[in-house]
């Protein structure tokens, strides 16, 4: 297996949402021993720490619901740069934090994709469509938004200019359950693939996976994996604020990582909404650490690799 150059970017956004804890994200990972455990497969280490976000300064939304809107505009502008930077030098892994660190990570990894003249394509691990934005959102929550900034929809004037789109048709979602109407109606006009629960009950979740790293492989693309704790049904992992029953199973999860390590294409992951205030015992956390430690090639055994 080829070492990576992991650079781990603690990130403790916590304004994407009311309920606080996830700004308690990236010491759990540390705690669960994520450093140590790439370390173990092979990889190097590099530690930035917790990262900031950018001054805050004055910004208004006509949706009064909007919660956080200063401060979330503040992360995306920090991380952004960081997601940018870090991807030029190896393998970024964002330790959140809530979702809306993705505004930021994915508009940096894009920018950084347009750099090198190469697409960047969006794996979404999520139960939530996160297509809204700052105008169609009922709760106010920008955690709910990321998929919709980074496409350029229109809504997010008060955002930083985004250096370079994400075309619709370069994002697959997986794992949907908890779809809002004001998103559902924008996915059927967008190029997505999104798969829902009901869609991998039917098919299986490789089938779908394995169709979109082939399209990643044929376009000679990036792929950035946002990994939301919800993506995984509750009773594995039951530190989240936005529990859905009916998530992916242990299982589930697990070959989309291990799908993902053998398509050797991933080059930026986050790791979001962790909330160490309502786990059990750390459970959460450590099956995220396992997930991302699958992701980075740990097996149950060798075996040859597989070209699909
Ligand atoms: B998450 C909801 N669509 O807009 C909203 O956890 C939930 O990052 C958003 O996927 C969930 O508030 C955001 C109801
Ligand atoms: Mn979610
Ligand atoms: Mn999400
Ligand atoms: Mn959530």
């Amino acid at each position: 297996m080829t070492p990576r150059n992991c650079i781990l970017i603690g990130a403790p956004v916590d304004s994407g949402k009311r309920r606080r804890g996830c700004q308690m994200g990236p010491d759990a990972y540390r705690t669960a021993g994520l450093s140590e455990t790439l370390k173990e497969l092979g990889h190097n280490i590099r530690e930035l720490g917790n990262i900031q976000h950018a001054p805050l300064r004055e910004a208004s939304c006509e949706n009064e619901m909007v919660y956080a809107l200063s401060e979330t505009i503040g992360w995306t502008e920090s991380l952004a740069e960081s997601a940018a930077k870090a991807c030029g030098e190896g393998f970024p892994i964002f330790l959140g934090g809530d979702h809306s660190l993705s505004l930021g990570s994915v508009a940096g990894a894009a920018a950084y994709a347009a750099s090198v003249d190469r697409p960047l394509f969006v794996l979404w691990l999520d139960a939530h469509t996160d297509y809204h934005t700052p105008l169609t959102t009922g709760s106010g929550h920008l955690h709910g938004t990321p998929l919709g900034y980074v496409t350029g929809r229109e809504g997010f004037e008060a955002f930083p200019p985004l250096p370079a789109v994400v075309p619709t048709e370069n994002v697959c979602l997986l794992g949907l359950r908890s779809v809002d109407a004001a998103e559902s109606a924008a996915l059927q006009t967008s190029e997505m693939q999104a798969h829902d629960m009901r869609d991998i009950d039917e098919n299986g979740i490789a089938r779908p996976l394995k169709a979109f790293l082939d399209r990643v492989e044929n376009a000679n693309g990036l792929l950035h994996v946002s990994l939301d704790v919800d993506f995984l049904d509750p009773s594995i992992a039951p530190a989240v604020g936005t529990t859905v029953p009916g998530g992916a199973t242990y299982r589930e999860a697990h070959l989309v990582m291990e799908l993902l390590h053998d398509s050797e294409r991933v080059t930026s992951l986050d790791l979001v909404e962790l909330n160490p205030f309502l786990d059990e015992r750390g459970r959460t956390a450590n099956l995220m650490v396992e997930l991302t430690a699958s992701l980075l090639g740990r097996r149950v055994f060798d075996r040859p690799t597989r070209s699909y």
